[in-house]
């Protein structure tokens, strides 16, 4: 009888909680999958008007849209240091963004939202922001061929 009380007790506790949570979580990490400093899962497709939070599991990274990658009329963001984020995508297209102070790293990410609206513009903006990458260089044209 104690055991039920306590699993009532817990379903009324949790789930205030999925009520708040993000559609999607993207953790920001110093060594994942794809190798150092990335963004999990780096690729994601969602529908517009969903929302994405951006998890600082490992500290000293943020996440921020990165200027003319982006869907024209797309809203900008840019989180804090070591700050979870959370954004919401109501404009279709593909977004790309990046941590601040890993960015030569190719520390980057990807969302598409609905169609891929501006994704010539966007692998055409990538041959020029993979100048600025010291390492990882192909990271960002790999996730863009994934959409
Ligand atoms: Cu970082």
């Amino acid at each position: 009888m104690k055991a039920l009380k306590i699993v009532f007790l817990s379903l009324i506790v949790l789930s205030p909680l999925s009520l708040i949570s993000a559609d999607y979580t993207v953790k920001m990490l110093n060594n994942g999958k794809e190798g150092l400093m990335v963004f999990e899962p780096p690729v994601l497709s969602i529908q517009p008007g969903d929302t994405v939070l951006f998890k600082a599991t490992d500290v000293s990274h943020n996440s921020a849209s990165i200027q003319g990658m982006i869907p024209q009329g797309a809203a900008p963001w840019m989180g804090a240091m070591s700050q979870d984020v959370q954004v919401t995508f109501d404009k279709e297209g593909v977004y790309v963004y990046q941590c601040t102070p890993h960015s030569m790293m190719a520390m980057v990410g990807v969302i598409k939202v609905g169609a891929p609206t501006n994704l010539e513009q966007i692998k055409e903006k990538a041959e020029s922001q993979k100048q600025l990458f010291v390492m990882n260089k192909e990271r960002l044209s790999g996730y863009l061929s994934e959409l």
